[in-house]
């Protein structure tokens, strides 16, 4: 980095930037980063990247990549000394060749801007493929928690001022890990994270029982009571309550949370970042975010909402598909994903082809014709009508009058479905009643 490009960048990444001089290149650096001193820890507080998903139908890698470069930006720009990421890092267990392409990528730009990463696995990730090698990546700064055992051995990263003990809490399903924290009787999300929580707390009492004063950081994937979906997560209620009283991560410094996909805050230190992509419709006018933790001497923070880039915008447009196609005021909304709502009065042909000429990144449509006035329910409109006139309206509405022998037809079909009976009252339906 030239000295006119960290001046330009303002005074506090001056500030930060020299202390960082002098640091060897990430293959020099190996495990000996973790004993870099700075003045306050800065951490970055990304989650549920979900690299790989899909967004109907269309894949989202290039998006992911680029929103991985900016969060490495931040990194580079903003002298952050750790990047956490409590779980989703992939989208599904077994991710595809191109998303664990993606997904690396990432992690080096983020390593080579100058944060150690620290990472769990969420309830979409596998966590032993997700931990496979991670031994080995601790040395090189990428620290990946996917063993519930190791929840009480954290990763201790020095400042300034001494430790800070980072804690990855893998997703705890209740069912797979009470056995392995020992809890054989707990049954929800609550129970299971209460004995996580208890091991890792005995772990700080430890630490601080000679007098030092260490820090320390949770990484969580769990519904904290007070959050907020969004729809794009996955329920994680399976048998029983999914939700964990915020009162569960007492006594850290902060809460890094992932699971749900907007950021918020549960209280100051116990936040969710959400996700770097809008992962639905639904989720078009969330800005997406990670936020910034200054942690001092004494374990206060002081967090700042870092904006994420809006690698491509949602859009839902509703109108005719003419309107759609050709009214100047959608022109803005080209280059944005776009979901259709059609109000045509016919069910327009090959609508998603010619949408897609104007918007290249329609994704999804759905026809919804107007009701008009004097439209009433099938119920009402069918009152007082004889079957043969029910029946002869809906020919002539979805093709053509019934002709003369036709009629005939359907008048000896109305007369033999009348003579049957109307409910079968038996125990035992007559159609079953063979051999
Ligand atoms: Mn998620």
């Amino acid at each position: 980095m030239v000295m006119a490009e960290i001046v330009q960048r303002g005074t506090d990444t001056f500030r930060r930037a020299r202390i960082r001089c002098g640091e060897t290149p990430l293959g020099d650096r190996g495990l000996s980063e973790v004993s870099v001193s700075v003045a306050d820890m800065r951490i970055l507080h990304t989650s549920d990247w979900h690299i790989g998903r899909t967004f109907h139908g269309v894949d989202l890698l290039a998006d992911q990549r680029s929103v991985l470069d900016a969060l490495a930006a931040l990194v580079a720009d903003h002298a952050v000394d750790v990047v956490v990421v409590p779980g989703d890092i992939y989208d599904r267990a077994i991710p595809s060749a191109d998303a664990v392409r993606v997904c690396n990528r990432g992690f080096e730009k983020i390593r080579a801007a100058g944060a150690v990463i620290v990472a769990t696995s969420g309830n979409h990730d596998s966590p032993a493929r997700l931990g496979a090698g991670s031994s080995f990546s601790a040395a090189g700064g990428l620290h990946l928690f996917t063993t519930v055992s190791d929840v009480a051995e954290p990763v201790i990263v020095e400042d300034a001022h001494g430790s800070v003990a980072f804690y990855g809490i893998p997703y705890l399903e209740p069912e797979t890990t009470r056995a392995e924290l020992d809890v054989p009787n707990a049954r929800s999300h609550a129970d299971v994270l209460r004995a996580a929580m208890s091991r890792i707390r005995g772990d700080v009492a430890r630490r601080r029982s000679d007098g030092s004063s260490v820090r320390s950081v949770v990484l969580a994937h769990a519904f904290v009571v007070g959050g907020e979906s969004t729809g794009s997560e996955r329920s994680i209620a399976v048998g029983g309550v999914e939700t964990v009283p915020a009162s569960e991560f007492s006594g850290v410094d902060y809460v890094a949370l992932g699971h749900l996909h907007s950021p918020q805050t549960i209280d100051d230190r116990i936040r969710y970042s959400g996700s770097p992509l809008p992962y639905s419709f639904g989720e078009r006018s969330h800005r997406k975010a990670a936020w910034m933790i200054d942690l001092d001497a004494t374990g206060n923070i002081d967090v700042t909402r870092m904006e994420l880039p809006l690698v491509r915008g949602l859009s839902v447009l509703t109108g005719s598909l003419d309107e759609l196609c050709t009214a100047a005021e959608f022109e803005e909304h080209v280059s944005n994903y776009v979901s259709a709502v059609l109000t045509d009065p016919v069910r327009p042909v090959d609508a998603m082809r010619r949408l897609q000429d104007r918007f290249p990144h329609a994704v999804h449509l759905e026809w919804q014709p107007p009701v008009r006035s004097g439209d009433a329910g099938y119920r009402e409109k069918v009152v007082g009508r004889s079957d043969l006139e029910v029946m002869t309206s809906f020919l002539s509405d979805v093709r053509s009058d019934p002709t003369a022998s036709e009629t005939t037809l359907l008048e000896r079909a109305a007369r033999s479905a009348a003579a049957e009976p109307e409910t079968v009252t038996t125990d035992e339906p007559r159609w079953e009643r063979t051999a």
